[in-house]
Formats: C-alpha cells, sequence, structure tokens
C-alpha cells in the first residue's frame, strides 16, 4: 500500500495497514511526519512520484482537493475530466523537488482517493484517472482518526467495481467498508449528506449550551439532558424517511403549524438572552416558507421537499441498512434504476 498525506488521518490509515500486515509506504509534502510510521516498519518515500510507484494501491488523503490534484499533477475541471492536460507525463504545478513526476505512473495502479470533496470533483477526478490507465475508487471516511481500524469506523466507497472487489479486503483494515456502486460521486454524495446532518446536530447542540450558558448553566450539568432527549428524538428518523418517500406527510402527532408557532420563542429568547440567534434563523424561515405553502397540517418532514430548487424526477432507493454497516457485496449496491415514480413535490415559495 502506498498512503500519500500524513496528516492525523493519512497516519492513522496508515498505521491500520500496518498493523494488518501490509507493507506500506508513506510519503507526505512536509517531511517529519512519518517518523512513528518507519519506527513501525513503513517505508518514506522521499518524493510523490516515488510513493505512487512503490505500490499497487496508492491511498490519498490530503487536505482538499486542490491538495490532491497538485500531488498527482491533475489540472482543475474540465481538462481534468478530458484528460487532454499538458500535465501527463510533465512535472506537477509544484514542480518535481518535493513532488516528483507522479502522472504518467498511475496506470495499471489502483487510486483511492479518501479526501474529502464533492460528487463533482470526485467525478472529474475519476475521469481523469481513468483516462491515465488507472483505476479509481473514492472514498468518504465516516470516522475520526482514533477510530480507524476499530468498531464503529466505516469506509463508504464508490467507483470502480473491479477495484473495490480486488482490494475490499486491504480496505477493511481501516473499517467497515461500505461499495455504493460505479458512480465515483457517489460515496462523497453520502459523505456530504451524512456530515450536513452531523453539523445539523452540533448546531443544534452550541445553540443549547450557549442559551443555558446565558444563565451560567455549566454545559457539562446540561450536556446529559441533550443527550437523552436527543436520543428520544432520533427515534422519528425513520417514520420521517418513510413519509419522505412516500410523499405521505399527513400522520402527525405536532404539526408543522404548531412548530412554527413555538419556533418564534427560540428566537425570541435568543435576542433576550443575548444568544446569536444564527443557527436557528434558517430553519425558522423553513418553517415559515412550509406555513406559506400550506404545509402547515403536515408532519415536519414535508420540510424535506422545500429544500429541493428544482423537483427531483425521481428519489433513489434506499439502500438497505446493511449496506451501510457491513462490508458490502457489490450486487447490492444501491441502483438508481429502482427509484419511486416520479413525486409531484409542492414547492412553496420556491
Ligand atoms: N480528521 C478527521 O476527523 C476527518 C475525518 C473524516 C475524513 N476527514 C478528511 O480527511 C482528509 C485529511 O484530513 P486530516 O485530518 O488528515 O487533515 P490534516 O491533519 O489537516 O492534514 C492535512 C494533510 O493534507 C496535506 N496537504 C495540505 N495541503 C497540501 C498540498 N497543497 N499539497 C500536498 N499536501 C497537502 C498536509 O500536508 P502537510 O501540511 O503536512 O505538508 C497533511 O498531510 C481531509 O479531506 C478531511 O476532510 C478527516
Amino acid at each position: 500500500m502506498t498512503v500519500i498525506g500524513l496528516g492525523a488521518m493519512g497516519r492513522a490509515l496508515a498505521g491500520a495497514f500496518l498493523d494488518n500486515g501490509h507493507p506500506t509506504t508513506v510519503w507526505n509534502r512536509t517531511a517529519g511526519k512519518g517518523g512513528e510510521l518507519v519506527e513501525r516498519g513503513a517505508t518514506e518515500a522521499a518524493t510523490a512520484a516515488e510513493a505512487i510507484a512503490a505500490s499497487p494501491v496508492v491511498v490519498v488523503c490530503v487536505l482538499d482537493y486542490d491538495a490532491v490534484r497538485k500531488v498527482l499533477g491533475a489540472p482543475e475541471g474540465a481538462d481534468a475530466a478530458e484528460g487532454s492536460d499538458a500535465a501527463e507525463g510533465s512535472d506537477t504545478a509544484e514542480g518535481s523537488g518535493t513532488f516528483g513526476t507522479a502522472t504518467g505512473l498511475l496506470a495499471g495502479r489502483t487510486l483511492v482517493n479518501l479526501t474529502n470533496g464533492t460528487p463533482r470533483q470526485a467525478r472529474e477526478l475519476a475521469r481523469w484517472a481513468s483516462a491515465r490507465g488507472a483505476d479509481y475508487l473514492d472514498g468518504g471516511i465516516m470516522a475520526v482518526p482514533p477510530m480507524i481500524g476499530n468498531p464503529g469506523s466505516l469506509v463508504l466507497c464508490s467507483g470502480s467495481s473491479g477495484a473495490f472487489t480486488a482490494y475490499e479486503g486491504t480496505l477493511s483494515a481501516l473499517g467497515a467498508v461500505s461499495y455504493l456502486g460505479e458512480d465515483a460521486g457517489r460515496a462523497s454524495l453520502y459523505d456530504i449528506a451524512l456530515l450536513s446532518a452531523m453539523y445539523g446536530m452540533f448546531g443544534g447542540f452550541f445553540q443549547a449550551v450557549a442559551m443555558v450558558g446565558s444563565e451560567k448553566v455549566p454545559a457539562t450539568e446540561f450536556t446529559p439532558l441533550v443527550v437523552s432527549w436527543l436520543d428520544a428524538m432520533l427515534t422519528s428518523l425513520p417514520e420521517m424517511a418513510k413519509a419522505y418517500d412516500a410523499n405521505d406527510h399527513s400522520a402527525t402527532a405536532s404539526n408543522l403549524g404548531m412548530q412554527a408557532a413555538g419556533f418564534v420563542n427560540l428566537l425570541d429568547t435568543g435576542r433576550d438572552q443575548a444568544v446569536s440567534t444564527e443557527l436557528l434563523e434558517p430553519m425558522g424561515a423553513l418553517l415559515h416558507r412550509g406555513v406559506a405553502a400550506n404545509r402547515g397540517g403536515d408532519d415536519l418532514s414535508a420540510l424535506i421537499d422545500l429544500l429541493f430548487h428544482t423537483a427531483p424526477a425521481k428519489v433513489a432507493a434506499p439502500a438497505k441498512a446493511a449496506d451501510l454497516t457491513t462490508t458490502a457485496d457489490p450486487a447490492k449496491a444501491a441502483d438508481p434504476a429502482r427509484g419511486a415514480d416520479a413525486r409531484s413535490n409542492d414547492l412553496g415559495s420556491e
């Protein structure tokens, strides 16, 4: 294995490969981060090119796609996708000193990019890699570095099914691995969606702590209540998902109109307590839009419809829960062709 990028996550990935007995070559832009891994048996390459040349599988985990492109010598945007770039066989934008001549070395190798990015970036890089004879797998790591290789770590993968079949076992050193199909952008889409849910939760927590903090209630005293309340609310998500997929938001014990009226109190209390309402305002506006769109009698899940700028033609069938928690069989990959009938969303004031 080769691991490019030795930040907190790259070091954890390389460590897990070593722990599982995979000979591992590492490289990082700034020297000096591979010491502990070398002590554990890794080989440190002098350039990115040398690292790529060392292994059939090259895992890249750097800050963002700009960094990926610099490391691989891939141009940005359409040029990257079309494969008519000037970088082929030449040095990267950063010159040959640290990076080496990387692009021409990818042919016949599998590039596994675990850097966070957008579905569009993943698809462009997949086309760029494919034009250079490399198999491409994109991955979303649903774990923080200490979780890598331990229970609870999940890596979402999509892209080349051949590469996934060949290296699923190797990648499982990192945790459970779930394959989401040939579309290289799918893993990133799921990753971004899950992070969206996570940031919503953290935002709610920050607001709650600030709210009670305005009267000097310690966060540590209040947080157990937040945790048990969120635990209870989490149980409503599968029902909301069912309502959304069925386009039937009628079953409700807590209708949207009632919630819109109550939400005003969250904003007013923030103002009274001198706590910013910037995290709350978007949800308040969406609730208001729901009421304006005559959805006040519906369940809160009706708000999901309002988030689309254009009505989605199809909604892909949901993956089975098992697909996301266990090492998946490619045959079980989510298939957009299984999509439900076209939805007739009321887009409210959109
Ligand atoms: N850490 C986490 O909690 C999350 C968990 C989920 C997945 N993310 C994503 O993983 C990618 C790497 O994150 P990281 O935690 O390793 O990040 P850092 O510790 O900040 O290390 C950044 C590495 O990227 C290298 N780098 C930055 N810019 C460039 C560049 N222009 N060319 C080459 N390499 C570059 C940096 O190198 P250096 O600064 O040491 O020279 C580090 O190796 C990321 O996509 C997360 O979203 C992590």
